[in-house]
């Protein structure tokens, strides 16, 4: 992996610079368009035939009956089983902290101020196929809307012709999906944007896909609610010395595999450690399976980065607002006020991310591409919306009056105006 030994000024230049390689191209914009459209006017026949023009499988039938996934649960290992079980005990326990309840507020005489909390009425959760559809992430998707009170919750996933895969159909099952339907790219959020005959319409729709689909999602945005538009995963290590490199190099590696466009990034003040990293990495990616999505990874978008200190280590950091950001450092939990951006936090030399993608309970759907900056964590506050209410006495409203109608009639709205006045007047609708 590359080592960077440029001035912090020269080393934040460039990564300022780094631009997202997944721009969207306009071909595929005007394409999406084209597919929302035909969806929109067609229903399940235009689903049908992308179906069998993409994904090469003929259906008669998107719903993936119940008993297909009762039968994929029963026919499951039992050690998948209570991973996921595991993981899914530990999502809840953190995720319910994140439940908010509203507030009445009387602080002023007459008047009474709220907000109500209410879940989304349907959710609609899209897997991708292939090595992509990942268990673990169906149920960090599926239990912060649980917890939120969301009541209807479906699945689309690409049709296969060997058919979807069991541990996506076990995980569906023990997150407590509702429906699952085979119809996948830019014409399932299509249809989950807008209904057709077999697919319900949702308020929101959550998870990662293809450029098609991130596309469509962007698209759709407005008609319906979306979760972020999700890029390359990314890992941020600061490490010193006092680290071991074949663990910091092991981490780094968990990120690259994912994508030949993950950033696996690591800033240490140790030149001596960089090496050490980079010289491990090289060995530990021999034997890694996915070493040809790896190798790109670390080849094209990785880096080690060398600085004058700590502080400089965050400072660049901060700047780079990695999805993932681990602090290998003795006493770790004493730098958290140092970070000012990046999804999800793993403090000292035990907390490597693969424990965050798995159980340890925080969200895996983070923010990417350096949107950390302004997003946060999938959790239950995207499953909600807030709603606000006012009552007044009359004479509390009385006490107002004046200021209502002078900004009014500034703003030149004297139907706004008069509506208050009315109550107070003699001949007014309400007079109580
Ligand atoms: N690290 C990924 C999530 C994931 N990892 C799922 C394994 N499975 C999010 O950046
Ligand atoms: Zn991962």
């Amino acid at each position: 992996m590359q080592i960077l030994t440029q001035p912090l000024n020269e080393l934040l230049q460039q990564v300022a610079t780094r631009t997202d390689k997944q721009a969207n191209k306009p071909e595929v914009e005007s394409t999406v368009a084209a597919i929302i459209d035909n969806v929109r006017q067609n229903g399940d026949a235009a689903l049908r035939d992308y179906s069998q023009q993409f994904d090469k499988v003929a259906l008669t039938d998107f719903q993936i009956p119940q008993a297909a996934i009762e039968m994929a649960y029963e026919n499951a290992d039992q050690e998948l089983i209570d991973a996921l079980n595991l993981a899914k005990r530990n999502i809840i326990s953190y995720h319910k902290k994140e439940i908010q309840n509203g507030f009445v507020d009387a602080e002023q005489p007459g008047v009474v101020r709220g907000e109500k909390i209410m879940p989304l009425a349907a959710v609609g959760l899209y897997v991708p196929g292939g090595t992509a559809a990942y268990p673990s992430s169906i149920l960090m998707n599926v239990i912060p809307a649980k917890l939120a009170g969301v009541n209807k919750i479906v699945m689309v996933t690409p049709p296969q012709a060997d058919g979807v895969a069991q541990s996506v159909l076990v995980a569906a099952k023990i997150a407590g999906i509702d429906e699952v339907y085979q119809v996948g790219g830019a014409q399932a959020i299509a249809a989950l944007a807008y209904g057709t005959q077999t697919i319900p319409r949702v308020d929101k729709i959550t998870g990662p896909g293809n450029i098609f689909v991130a596309v469509a999602k962007k698209q759709v945005f407005g008609q319906v609610d979306i979760d972020m538009i999700a890029g390359p995963s990314e890992i941020g290590v600061i490490a010193d010395e006092g680290a071991t490199a074949a663990q910091v190099a092991a981490d780094l590696l968990s990120q690259a595999e994912h994508d030949k466009l993950a950033r696996p990034m690591l800033v240490t003040p140790s030149l001596t450690f960089a090496k050490q990293v980079s010289a491990e990495i090289d060995e530990q990616l021999v034997t890694l399976p996915r070493r040809n999505i790896a190798s790109a990874s670390v080849e094209n978008e990785g880096f080690i980065a060398v600085v004058d200190n700590i502080d400089d280590a965050f400072t660049l950091m901060n700047a780079i607002s990695p999805e993932h950001l681990e602090v290998e450092l003795a006493d770790a939990m004493s730098y958290l006020n140092q970070i000012q951006n990046a999804g999800s936090v793993f403090l000292g030399y035990n907390a490597s991310e693969p424990v965050g993608d798995y159980v340890a309970g925080p969200n895996h759907i983070l923010p990417t591409g350096g949107t950390a900056r302004f997003f946060s964590p999938l959790g239950v506050s995207d499953f909600v919306k807030r709603i606000q209410f006012v009552d007044y006495t009359r004479s509390a409203l009385a006490k107002e009056v004046k200021a209502i109608t002078t900004l009014a009639r500034v703003e030149g709205l004297e139907g706004h105006a008069r509506a208050v006045e009315s109550r107070f007047s003699e001949n007014g609708v309400s007079s109580k």
